[in-house]
């Protein structure tokens, strides 16, 4: 069953260049990248993104974390990863949410580590289910930005200024 995934490359991951170790990590999936931006993550974005965990302990450690406070760099990279199982297949090959109890083979028992002050720095979001899955892709992409039409869309018109190239 054909199923979209959204991937984040958390500050974390930025910061210690793996980008490239992960995307060759995720590429044993064999599933298709339908979409890929750079994205500033304010802290709107990213308490919606968490807004099931508000009610943790960690909530407040997740967003600073999720916007880069931790790591100098306000910004992820999101990746839509689209094929057969899409989610089981990244959420295996990212590992578990605890990076100390992560298989040593899986990107996050590889890469992740857990900070002094407790936060499950994991280097990578995947999405959790197909519900999750299509909440998240909408909060981090327009429709324009994904190359296949992952989800009903409607025209509107809107009059706004857009930027060219000077
Ligand atoms: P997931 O990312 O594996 O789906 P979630 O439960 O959705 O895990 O949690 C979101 C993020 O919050 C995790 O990726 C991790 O960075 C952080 N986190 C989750 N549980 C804990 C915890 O018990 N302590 C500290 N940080 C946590
Ligand atoms: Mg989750």
């Amino acid at each position: 069953m054909n199923q979209a995934a959204l991937i984040l490359i958390k500050p974390d991951g930025l910061k210690k260049s793996l980008t490239g170790n992960i995307l060759t990590r995720l590429s044993e999936s064999k599933l298709e990248i339908v979409a890929a931006k750079m994205v500033r993550v304010s802290k709107a974005l990213a308490e919606e993104h968490y807004k099931h965990l508000t009610d943790k302990p960690f909530f407040a450690e997740i967003i600073k974390y999720l916007c880069g406070e931790l790591h100098d760099r306000r910004k992820v990279m999101a990746l839509v990863y689209w094929g057969d199982c899409a989610i089981a297949k990244c959420r295996e090959l990212a590992g578990s949410t605890n990076p100390e109890e992560a298989e040593a083979t899986t990107i996050r028992g590889s890469y992740g580590r857990i900070t002094t002050s407790g936060v499950y720095e994991n280097v990578i979001h995947v999405s959790s289910n197909e519900i999750e899955a299509e909440r998240e892709i909408k909060l981090w992409f327009n429709p324009g930005d994904i190359i296949v039409e992952l989800y009903p869309v409607k025209e509107i018109s809107k009059v706004k200024k857009v930027k060219v190239w000077g």
